[in-house]
C-alpha cells in the first residue's frame, strides 16, 4: 500500500442455509481455493485486503448460517456495508428459504437503521443438470425485492465468484462512504489481522 492510499475497513455479511456453500464461496474468494476445514458451525470471519477506488480496503466477510442470524448483535448490522444472501441452484428449498431470510434481514436492518445494499448469489452453477430454480424467476424476485444484483456462481470451480464478490465490495464501499463515521466505531476491537488474509472464530455471545 502506498502511504497516500486511504485505508478503509468494511464488514460484509454472507448468509445462507446450511449446506448452500457460504463458507466455500468465502474461501474461494479470499484464498483462491477450497480447503478441507469447511465443516465449522456457527459464525465465522475471514478477511481480505483489496484495492478499490484507489483505496486499501480491509474487508471482513462474516460467514452467517441462516439459523444463526438472530445471534448477530444489532451493532453488526449497523456497521455492515453489504450483505449477500446465498441459495443453492440445485435446491428449491434453499430459494424458498431466501424469501423468509429477506423478511428477517429487512427487520434486522430496520432495527439497526441500516440501508446497506443486498445481493443474491445462486451457488452451484457447475451442477447444471441439477438446477432446480429458474434464473428468470430469481431475477424477477430480486428486482421486486430491491436487490442490487443477482449472480450465479460456483465455489467449486470458481466461476463468477470474483465477479460477485467484487461487486459486493464495490457496492459496500459506496454505501460505506455515504454513512456517518460514528457507525463504524461501534464495533469494538479490530480483529487481530496479522496477515492480509486472516480467518478466525467470532465469539459473539
Ligand atoms: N458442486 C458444488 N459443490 C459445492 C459448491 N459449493 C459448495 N459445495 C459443496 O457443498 C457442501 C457445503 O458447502 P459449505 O461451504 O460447507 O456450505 P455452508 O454450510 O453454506 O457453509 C460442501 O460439500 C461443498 O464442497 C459448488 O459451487 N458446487
Ligand atoms: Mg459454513
Amino acid at each position: 500500500m502506498s502511504e497516500t492510499e486511504e485505508e478503509v475497513r468494511m464488514w460484509l455479511n454472507v448468509i445462507g442455509m446450511y449446506g448452500v456453500g457460504v463458507t466455500s464461496l468465502i474461501q474461494r474468494y479470499v484464498d483462491g481455493h477450497l480447503h478441507n476445514s469447511r465443516t465449522g458451525i456457527g459464525i465465522d470471519f475471514k478477511s481480505k485486503n483489496v484495492s478499490a477506488d484507489d483505496k486499501n480496503v480491509q474487508v471482513y466477510f462474516i460467514d452467517v448460517p441462516f439459523n444463526h442470524l438472530t445471534l448477530i448483535p444489532r451493532v453488526y448490522f449497523r456497521v455492515s456495508d453489504a450483505c449477500a444472501l446465498v441459495f443453492r441452484l440445485s435446491s428449491r428449498d434453499s430459494f424458498d428459504c431466501l424469501k423468509e431470510m429477506k423478511k428477517k434481514i429487512d427487520n434486522l436492518m430496520a432495527n439497526a437503521s441500516s440501508d446497506c445494499p443486498l445481493i443474491v448469489i445462486g451457488n452451484g452453477s457447475d451442477q447444471r443438470e441439477h438446477r432446480a430454480v429458474n434464473r428468470f424467476e430469481v431475477e424477477d424476485w430480486c428486482k421486486k425485492e430491491g436487490f442490487c444484483g443477482y449472480y450465479e456462481a460456483s465455489a467449486e470451480t470458481g466461476e463468477n465468484v470474483d465477479e460477485a464478490f467484487t461487486e459486493m465490495v464495490r457496492l459496500g464501499l459506496d454505501y460505506h462512504e455515504s454513512k456517518p463515521v460514528e457507525a463504524d466505531e461501534a464495533v469494538a476491537e479490530k480483529p487481530s489481522a496479522k496477515n492480509e488474509k486472516t480467518s478466525f472464530k467470532c465469539f459473539l455471545m
